[in-house]
């Protein structure tokens, strides 16, 4: 189902990669809830398999061996205690979940709680699973057929046999702890290899969203299912999925990506969305990078924007918090180089809190992309704009500098080029100054960043040089002075 069941005027999910569960209720609490955030994305919480020989990789939590709750981010107890902390400020808590496997073969396989289970045997006692609750060994490696998709091993992961019942009872259970403990719902790793009729009946069957947690009577789990289609000719395609949630639209950043890089000008985005093969807005989920891309896993690495890009990063964020399609999410990333090191760590191999600097920036290796100023900024846009559908008073320069209104509620231009741009633009705002939310924020009656003259025609006179830090302005109604 599709609703996260937000608080009024919240928007945008957050995904905190790997971090501890106490330092995600602290944020709940100290920015995501004052800065009208709707909802965090956590990675996998189930207990799993402890990747020593590759010194504790990222990708050790997508390896589950049990479903009990726990991992290096916490104990069970400081998840309940973490969403409960959340939802009393209303920031929503979805579950990265992983059902279509469970771990490779390592020698020992050896769990985060220390229970030791024999994927060779396909024997894992944390759940029960054995032999028979698992599809005889193929490797997923042709995207052109369902079957193989769906019933063989992607990465050489042990293939859950979702027909089984059994298996679906399992999964029930487990996601049903998640939801009494508060969760409003899930993000399903790797759904794109997990039949939809299979992870159809597992959502069906699971219980409402506990009314003492602020869910209101009835409320349904939200589902995000990943799914990578590309519109490239798979045989398992996104519309499979519509029925059942929200799906990922991979293709939306790296379009974005794309323009940012030069490879294809904005002036083509005038009408980014369906029209671009894109899952219609209420089923999609939209997003630049995500946990995989960023580091060139997944599908669309070449393209996709991340915070080492700053600038250009900027300005796919922001183009994509200001346009109206899909619900949007966030990676807040810790830093990294090689692309297979885990979470920063300390000697005893425990992930190191988030340190907030007293600019409120982070630190212990944490990029913290969500409390960029125009990260948070453009999520407060997105919600001051949300009594409009449409985009209005497009403008472009037939290249790469773009401008557009959503409907008198605001505005945002974008510098996709070197050269300066220098114009009056329509901008749909009725009259006035407004702030620029991207070099600042409105702040006590008072704007801390450029500001913006809203003439009584609805026109502004703008100034975006091509060296501009940015390469971004925008505001919106809840940011007139
Ligand atoms: C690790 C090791 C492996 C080892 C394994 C078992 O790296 O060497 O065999 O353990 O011990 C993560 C990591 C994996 C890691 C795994 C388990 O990424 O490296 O394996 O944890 O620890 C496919 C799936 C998609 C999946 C993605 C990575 O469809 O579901 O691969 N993502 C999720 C998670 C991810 C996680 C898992 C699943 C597993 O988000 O973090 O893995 O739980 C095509 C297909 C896609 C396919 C990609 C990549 O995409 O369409 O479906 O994704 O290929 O195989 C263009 C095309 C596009 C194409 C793309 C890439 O963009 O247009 O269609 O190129 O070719």
């Amino acid at each position: 189902q599709y609703d996260l069941h937000t608080w009024p005027n919240r928007s945008t999910i957050v995904h905190l990669f790997e971090w501890r569960w106490e330092d995600v209720a602290r944020e709940c609490e100290d920015y995501l809830a004052p800065n009208n955030f709707a909802g965090i994305q956590l990675s996998p919480v189930a207990d799993h398999l402890r990747c020593d020989e590759r010194g504790r990789p990222w990708w050790e939590v997508y390896q589950p061996l049990a479903y009990e709750i726990g991992t290096r981010s916490g104990s069970e107890a400081d998840f309940a205690d973490m969403v409960s902390r959340c939802n009393a400020v209303g920031v929503r808590i979805i579950v990265d979940v992983v059902l279509n496997h469970m771990s490779g073969d390592w020698d020992p396989t050896i769990s985060i709680s220390g229970a030791v289970s024999d994927p060779a045997n396909r024997d894992y006692p944390g759940v029960p699973y054995t032999i028979e609750h698992f599809n005889p060994f193929c490797e997923a490696n042709n995207y052109q057929n369902a079957e193989i998709i769906r019933n063989c091993e992607i990465a050489q992961l042990h293939d859950l046999n979702t027909s089984i019942p059994y298996v679906r009872d399992k999964q029930v259970e487990y996601l049903n702890k998640l939801i009494g403990h508060g969760v409003a719902g899930f993000r399903v790793d790797a759904a794109k290899h997990i039949w939809p009729e299979h992870l159809k009946d597992v959502m069906d069957r699971l219980n409402d969203l506990p009314v003492e947690q602020g869910f209101p009577a009835g409320a349904r789990a939200f589902v995000a299912q990943e799914v990578i289609d590309f519109g490239t000719g798979e045989a398992v395609t996104k519309d499979e999925y519509y029925g059942i949630g929200l799906v990922t639209e991979f293709r939306y950043g790296s379009e974005l990506g794309r323009a940012m890089r030069g490879q294809n000008p904005l002036k083509w985005y005038y009408n980014f969305g369906e029209e671009w093969g894109f899952a219609p807005s209420q089923y999609a989920l939209v997003f630049n990078d995500n946990h995989d891309n960023q580091r060139g896993h997944g599908a669309g690495g070449q393209n996709v924007i991340t915070y080492k890009d700053p600038k250009w990063y900027k300005q796919a964020q922001s183009f994509m918090l200001a346009w109206p399609h899909g619900y949007p999410r966030i990676i807040s990333s810790f830093d990294f180089v090689d692309p297979e090191v885990g979470p920063p760590m300390d000697v005893d191999e425990n992930i190191l809190p988030v340190i907030i600097n007293d600019d409120g920036t982070c630190g212990n290796g944490w990029v913290c992309e969500h409390r960029w100023n125009a990260l948070t900024q453009m999520s407060n846009f997105r919600i001051a704009v949300q009594g409009s559908t449409n985009v209005t008073e497009w403008w472009d320069n037939g290249n790469n500098q773009v401008a557009w209104s959503r409907e008198g509620l605001g505005f945002i231009v974008i510098n996709g080029e070197a050269g300066d741009l220098s114009e009056t633009l329509k901008t749909g705002l009725p009259a006035g100054t407004y702030c620029d939310v991207i070099s600042g924020k409105l702040e006590n009656g008072a704007c801390t960043g450029l500001t913006i003259e809203v003439a009584a025609d609805g026109t502004a006179a703008i100034s975006l040089p091509g060296t501009s830090e940015d390469g971004v302005m925008a505001t919106h109604v809840n940011a007139k002075l």
